[in-house]
């Protein structure tokens, strides 16, 4: 089989990328390995910057999301028993987010390249990728027992932190950025009525909690626990005690709880590779970078990885341009490291890191109490939260 672009990968990033390169004429085909079904299991992030909310419309699939996501253009941060709201349109004149699931976009995504008549091979078993550092690069995966190939003039890595795009890149090509926090998130998705209409991020001395949804009728919680945690030690009514004394009383007295539709426990780490591409091979996405999920920065980072791809493709068989693929990794891995050094920041201020120093204890509470008392520093948060220019 031959193509223009090769993407591994059917997440958010291969799709995104597969359907915006449709729309220019730019022939792609994905390679997935799991099911769609598989894919959709999972439960990930929910807030959409304002420049992807943009990208899945160019994209042609943002009709459900501008139908069904919920625009917030605040969220809280709880302390002290208290909590301050962070007015993102009124610090960032006028730009909000969209709280619309991982899970419905990727849905969104899959309809929209089978309505078109978009090719995702899945089940694309042990997919490699070959002569990456040639004009001719191609890529082989079995299906169904039978081994394939795949001849493209691109291949674009979208396939995640634990995918093969990246591990196919000399060692002495790449040089990797990591740093892995002492704790993970325990997350709960319940069929409960969210207890705040919009996002509560609280710092608490038991530790982290987030109030966040996905719609009126489906809540997502997350509390801060020990990597050595595992979710068969947390019953849903130990979930929802802890999760109570982490949020102020008047909080906690109006959450409603009930049975947890999926739980799951996800480690923090910051992470990035450079450069992001090698060869004709283009990375992009969580197979390039990770964050821990604190700014709600992964699946917007790997959504501007892929407006820079998208505009550089389609300079390239537009107009003959290969401008756009020359810089891509520099101009991806700018915007990528402001969302690494965000996330980081919202992750040293709202948890708690049981081996701080007393000073550092100090500085941390300073921090939140110079964040709450200056305009200045609000914007800046506000700024990074909806997301910067592309
Ligand atoms: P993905 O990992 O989503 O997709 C990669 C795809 O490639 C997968 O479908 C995989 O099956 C496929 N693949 C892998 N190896 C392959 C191979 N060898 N051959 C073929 N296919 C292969 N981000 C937020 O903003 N907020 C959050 O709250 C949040 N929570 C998260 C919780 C968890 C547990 C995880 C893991 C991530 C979370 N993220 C969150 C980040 C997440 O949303 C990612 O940023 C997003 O999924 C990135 O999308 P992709 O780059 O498409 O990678
Ligand atoms: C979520 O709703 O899953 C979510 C929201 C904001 C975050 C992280 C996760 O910062």
């Amino acid at each position: 089989m031959k193509t223009q672009v090769g993407i591994i990968g059917g997440g958010p990033s291969g799709l995104l990328l597969s359907q915006l390169l449709h729309v220019q004429g730019i022939d792609n085909v994905v390679l997935e390995k799991h099911t769609r079904d598989y894919v959709l299991s999972r439960i990930r992030a929910g807030v959409l910057e304002h420049g992807f909310a943009d990208l899945m419309r160019e994209a042609r699939c943002g009709e459900r999301m501008d139908a069904e996501g919920e625009i917030h253009d605040g969220f809280e941060i709880a302390h002290e028993g208290r909590r301050d709201r962070i007015d993102l349109k009124g610090l960032t004149g006028g730009n909000s987010v969209i709280v619309y699931g991982q899970t419905e976009l990727t849905r969104d995504l899959y309809d929209a390249r089978e309505k078109m008549g978009g090719l995702v091979v899945h089940e694309a078993l042990d997919v490699q990728p070959h002569d990456i550092g040639t004009d001719s690069p191609y890529l082989t995966y079995e299906q169904e027992g039978e081994k394939k190939r795949l001849d493209c003039e691109y291949i674009i890595g979208a396939d995640g932190f634990h995918g093969v795009s990246r591990k196919s890149i000399p060692k002495g090509k790449i040089r990797e950025f990591e740093r892995v926090y002492p704790f993970g998130w325990l997350g709960v998705l319940s069929e409960t009525k969210p207890v705040s209409p919009e996002l509560i991020y609280a710092r608490h001395e038991r530790g982290f909690a987030l109030c966040s949804l996905r719609s009126q009728v489906l809540s997502r919680y997350y509390i801060q626990v020990p990597l050595s945690d595992t979710t068969d030690q947390w019953s849903d009514d130990a979930f929802w005690e802890e999760l109570k004394l982490r949020l102020p009383e008047d909080v906690s007295a109006k959450l409603e709880t009930g049975p947890s539709i999926e739980k799951s426990i996800a480690p923090l780490r910051s992470f990035v590779a450079e450069p992001m591409r090698y060869g004709n091979m283009f990375l992009a996405g969580d197979a390039a970078h990770i964050v821990p999920p604190t700014g709600a920065r992964g699946l917007n980072s790997a959504a501007s990885d892929i407006y820079y791809l998208y505009h550089a493709m389609r300079d390239r068989y537009k107009k003959g341009d290969d401008s756009g693929l020359e810089a891509y990794s520099a101009k991806a891995l700018a915007r990528v490291w402001k969302g690494q050094r965000f996330s980081w920041w919202m992750t040293m201020l709202l948890h708690k890191f049981p081996e701080n120093a007393p000073f550092d204890q100090r500085l941390q509470e300073t921090d939140l109490d110079y964040l709450l008392s200056s305009e200045a520093a609000m914007a800046s948060l506000a700024e990074n939260y909806v997301g910067l220019a592309f």
